[in-house]
C-alpha cells in the first residue's frame, strides 16, 4: 500500500510539474503574443535598414576635385581642408607627403547619407566610412558624391587624427 500511495503522489507529481510545465508554455506563448503587435514597429525599422544598407556605389558624373594630404615640418594637413563640391561630384584624395594617411568620415548623423557615402567607399576600408591606408606618395583614393544628400560632412584622417588633419566637404 505504501508503495502504490508513494506511486500515486509521484504520478500526481508528475502530473502537477505538466501542468506547470504547461503553464509556462502557455505563458512564454503568451509573451510572445504581445511582440507581434509590435512588428509593425520593428518592421519599419527593419524596412528603413535595408534601405539604408541597400545604398549601392553611385558613380560621379561630374568634377573630380583633388585634395592633398601633406604630412610635413608645417604639420599634417588635408589641402584644401575645406571643400564644397556638387552632388554627382568626386573627391580624389591624394596622398602627398609625410603618409600613411586616409579619409574617413565621421558623424553623420543623416542615415540614408551615412549609407550612400559609406558605399561610394571603395577598396579595403579600414571599416565604415574608413578609407583604405594610402601607403605610397601619389596614391590617390577617390570618393564620389553621386546621389549623397546635400549637407556638410567631416572627415578625418585616422593615423593623424591626434595632429588635427581633418577636413570638412560640403555637398551641394
Ligand atoms: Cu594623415
Amino acid at each position: 500500500m505504501r508503495f502504490y500511495g508513494i506511486a500515486l503522489l509521484a504520478s500526481a507529481a508528475v502530473l502537477g510539474a505538466c501542468g506547470g510545465e504547461k503553464t509556462p508554455a502557455t505563458d512564454s506563448a503568451a509573451a510572445v503574443t504581445p511582440a507581434p503587435s509590435a512588428t509593425p514597429t520593428t518592421d519599419s525599422a527593419a524596412a528603413m535598414a535595408p534601405a539604408a544598407g541597400a545604398a549601392t556605389a553611385a558613380p560621379a558624373t561630374g568634377t573630380t576635385h583633388e585634395v592633398k594630404m601633406i604630412g610635413d615640418a608645417s604639420g599634417y594637413k588635408f589641402e584644401p581642408a575645406n571643400i564644397t563640391v556638387k552632388q554627382g561630384d568626386a573627391i580624389k584624395f591624394i596622398n602627398v607627403s609625410g603618409g600613411p594617411h586616409n579619409v574617413a568620415f565621421h558623424d553623420i548623423t543623416d542615415a540614408a547619407a551615412k549609407a550612400q557615402i559609406d558605399a561610394n567607399m571603395p577598396g579595403a576600408k579600414l571599416g565604415e566610412l574608413s578609407g583604405p591606408m594610402l601607403m605610397q606618395p601619389n596614391e590617390g583614393y577617390t570618393v564620389s558624391f553621386a546621389k549623397v544628400p546635400p549637407g556638410t560632412y567631416n572627415f578625418n584622417c585616422m593615423p593623424h587624427l591626434a595632429m588635427n588633419m581633418k577636413g570638412v566637404v560640403t555637398v551641394q
